[in-house]
């Protein structure tokens, strides 16, 4: 799925785009956002005469990065599918934020796909040492890749994430340059871009759709629309925390709240000056933001995964599903 407007969806198929409606079923049968089809996704399609297809379901996900926003009561959105990795993009201007870098990498650890922390703009910023330094610091065992789209830096490190049939997704705030890096990546000023406001350094929301485009090697890329709020659906904080998460084991009680308790090794850490205090606190929130009762992404994509398997008549019959159209 290549892109969506409202409730029409843009598709690859092996005889070029074509749009397609979900059926009278799919509609029928889906009972939250995320069922409907998100771009990256796979999806089954029946012709539907000229020019019209209709999408019968959505293929399971080998990842999916989820987010909740503000005014869908809290509801899940998937923001892109089946991406092997997530570019969390941001700028190393006066919108650089380290406590949103964690939250972006807790959700992309939950997604399936690997995050790689894409830093923009280095050409303007003051301090841009300290701030790449405060970004490799927060994102433990993530690749870092310092960038200028303006003058050309960095691209050649964003090129082993880009192979052939792989697929990346563009994700961070507005006025990042999330589609500047994607028009560099093509060679050209395909994708509309926008000045920045200039007193905080805040994007206009230029781009205002995802859109999967496929650069000249096969690769994929996805833009996507700056996010106002990213609130954590499900995350994984395992990776994106471990430090804290690795002290914790030493704390005197299982149960720890790296509180008031006696014998935290994690308020010690933090004594010490080996953590900083605002991430644990950090770390708390989004644990206390954290939905524990529903599955997580992957969870569901498994159980999905088996019911269509039961549908269908186990994997042979998968495959020769996905086999038929590849969209
Ligand atoms: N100096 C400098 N400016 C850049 C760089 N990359 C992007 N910009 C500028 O930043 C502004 C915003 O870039 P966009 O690519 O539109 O940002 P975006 O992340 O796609 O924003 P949304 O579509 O709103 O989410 C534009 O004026 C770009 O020219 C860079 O490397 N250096
Ligand atoms: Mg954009
Ligand atoms: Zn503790």
């Amino acid at each position: 799925m290549l892109t969506q407007s409202r409730d029409i969806y843009r598709v690859l198929t092996k005889d070029g785009e074509k749009l397609a409606k979900v059926s009278g079923k799919f509609s029928y049968e889906a009972s939250e956002n995320i069922d409907y089809p998100a771009v990256g996704d796979f999806v089954l399609l029946a012709d539907g005469g000229a020019d019209e297809g209709v999408i019968l379901s959505v293929l399971p996900r080998a990842s999916l990065f989820l987010r909740t926003a503000a005014g869908t009561a809290h509801e899940a959105q998937a923001v892109a599918a089946n991406i092997d990795t997530c570019f969390i993009t941001m700028s190393l201007n006066q919108d650089f934020n380290v406590r949103r870098l964690e939250r972006y990498l807790t959700i992309a650890w939950d997604s399936g796909a690997v995050p790689v922390v894409v830093l923009t703009k280095s050409d303007i910023a003051d301090d841009a040492g300290q701030r790449v330094a405060e970004a490799e610091n927060a994102a433990l065992g993530v690749d870092v890749v310092v960038t200028s789209a303006k003058q050309g830096e960095g691209m050649d490190a964003l090129a082993p994430y880009l192979k052939p049939g792989k697929t990346v997704a563009f994700l961070g705030s507005s006025g990042v340059g999330k589609s500047t890096l994607i028009n560099a990546l093509l060679g050209e000023a395909r994708i509309k871009t926008a000045e920045i406001r200039e007193d905080d350094d805040k994007g206009r929301h230029t781009t205002t759709t995802r859109n999967l485009i496929y650069l000249e090697n096969g690769s994929a890329v996805i833009d996507t629309p700056g996010m106002r709020e990213v609130g954590i659906e499900s995350g994984d904080t395992g990776h994106s925390f471990a430090d804290i998460e690795a002290l914790a084991t030493e704390c005197r009680f299982s149960d720890c709240q790296h509180d008031t308790e006696p014998g935290c090794a994690v308020k010690a850490a933090i004594d010490s000056g080996a953590l900083d205090a605002k991430r644990l606190e950090s770390y708390n929130k989004l644990k206390a933001e954290m939905s524990y009762d529903g599955l997580s992404a992957r969870e569901r994509e498994t159980t999905k995964l088996n019911r269509m398997m039961a549908e269908v008549g186990g994997m042979k019959g998968y495959r020769r599903a996905i086999k038929k159209e590849k969209t």
